[in-house]
């Protein structure tokens, strides 16, 4: 040992996420996620729609950060650590992202109802 302190970096999640679709939407994700206990900041990628945070040496709660982007209004899913659970995890989000677009199909059929009532 040559008595060198090695520096950690900084612990850091990534969290896929659903139903942003302007920049205000990505502000919103990130104040809710850099609002939760143990997130030292938040940083949104609106094109891959994945969110960055770096996490305090006592870490996050997953939880808390999946509660904290769907009270926003949005879905999250955090990627795991390790590659067999990254790797698990991406039938996970894809099940997210089908979720969501399901969900938009739903209110696009019911905004088409509402106005054909309102015209007929
Ligand atoms: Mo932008 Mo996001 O007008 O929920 S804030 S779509």
């Amino acid at each position: 040992m040559t008595g060198a302190v090695a520096v950690a970096e900084p612990a850091k999640r990534e969290i896929a996420i659903t139903g942003m679709t302007c920049a205000s939407c990505v502000r919103s994700v990130e104040t809710a996620l850099a609002s939760v206990a143990g997130v030292e900041s938040a940083e949104v990628n609106l094109a891959n729609e994945r969110a960055t945070v770096r996490l305090g040496a006592a870490g996050a709660e997953v939880g808390d950060l999946v509660h904290a982007v769907e009270r926003a209004g949005y879905g999250a899913l955090v990627i795991p650590e390790g590659d067999a659970a990254r790797a698990a995890a991406v039938e996970d989000e894809r099940a997210l992202r089908l979720r969501y677009v399901a969900s938009l199909q739903r209110r696009l059929i019911v905004a088409d109802t509402q106005v054909g009532e309102q015209v007929g």
